[in-house]
């Protein structure tokens, strides 16, 4: 695997999670391959559970592991090609990619959305840069538009906790003071779609996703009937990702705290467990009676996020 973006990437889902299982049973499994190679991570903005996670998930694999905050400690970076550089960046990312990729074999880039240039975001303008011109494999995590190892994490706590061969999977739009990405929900949609459940998403008007994540996934607007007989409720909130109004890109259009999961919604559910990629603020999204129940995934859900790492990096170190 050269690039992992999209769920494309990971081949067939069965496989991978396979692999997935293979690997939570024997994590040392593989520690051998990434022996002698170095992984770097660069983070272009804040991040908890992946940072974590995927360190964890190199040294799996034996890797030597270097972490890049480029906003702590970097020189600040131009990511636009024919800008005149007389402000405060000082270096330009076509000379920082090649010079970082001469200290590693893989590199994993976080970076986010700007939500104001909907083209921009969508075009992927850093990550792409990194695919180009570092000449290493290249894993997203987290980009503008996508959250893949998310979501690969998620599929894996679904596949764990399904009670059903073909579960009932609510994908809920909640509120949020800031705007956020559509990274999460998008990635979650691409992959629920290649996976075999029964797919629904549920938003108020306006919050269409880019059918190039969402294919031609179910939206049913009315939250309550959404959920009806869901066996797991993903909740998230995204900004207005400008499908039908590009005008409206990354805004907020909503405040409806009838959004806000709380046990009336989880009690039209087919007792539904709860997940969330966290950071979640507690009392928008999610109440803490629901989030501290034990229908909640959200903490095994995040501990999965060490899992599809394994997976990918052990997939990459396998093609270097
Ligand atoms: C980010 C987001 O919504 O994309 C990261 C989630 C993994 N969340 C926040 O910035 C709160
Ligand atoms: N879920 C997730 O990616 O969290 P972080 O932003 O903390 O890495």
């Amino acid at each position: 695997m050269r690039t992992f973006l999209h769920v494309a990437d990971i081949g067939p889902l069965g496989q991978a999670l396979e692999e997935a299982a293979e690997i939570k049973h024997e994590r040392y499994r593989y520690e051998q391959l990434g022996r002698h190679k170095t992984v770097l991570l660069i983070f272009f903005n804040n991040s908890l559970r992946t940072r974590l996670s995927t360190q964890k998930a190199a040294r799996n694999l034996g890797l030597d592991v270097i972490v890049l905050d480029v906003n702590q400690g970097a020189w600040k970076l131009e990511t636009e090609r024919g800008v005149v550089m007389d402000g405060d960046k000082s270096e330009h990312l076509l000379e920082a990619i090649p010079v970082m990729a001469s200290f590693c074999d893989l590199i994993g880039v976080r970076t986010f959305a700007g939500l104001t240039d909907r083209e921009a975001d969508y075009a992927e303008n850093v990550l792409s840069q990194f695919v180009r011109y570092s000449g290493r494999p290249v894993f997203s995590m987290e980009s503008a538009t996508a959250h893949p190892l998310q979501a690969f994490a998620d599929l894996i706590t679904i596949n764990e906790y399904k009670e059903k061969a073909r579960p009932k999977v609510v994908l809920t739009w909640a509120p949020h003071p800031r705007a956020l990405p559509q990274a999460v929900p998008n990635s979650f949609a691409q992959w629920m779609q290649a996976a075999d459940v029964d797919f629904v998403i549920t938003h108020p008007e306006g919050y269409e996703l880019d059918p190039l994540f969402a294919g031609n996934a179910r939206v049913e607007y009315d939250q309550m009937k959404a959920l009806e007989g869901a066996d797991f409720v993903y909740a998230k909130n995204w900004s207005c990702p400008g499908v039908t109004r590009p005008a409206d890109y990354g805004k907020i259009l909503c405040n409806d705290r009838s959004w806000t999961i709380d046990s009336a919604h989880m009690a039209v559910t087919a007792d539904a467990h709860f997940m969330h990629c966290l950071p979640v603020r507690r009392n928008m999204i999610v109440t803490d009676d629901v989030i501290e129940s034990p229908r909640s995934l959200v903490i095994p859900e995040a501990a999965n996020r060490e899992i599809s790492a394994t997976v990918v990096l052990k997939r990459m170190l396998e093609n270097l």
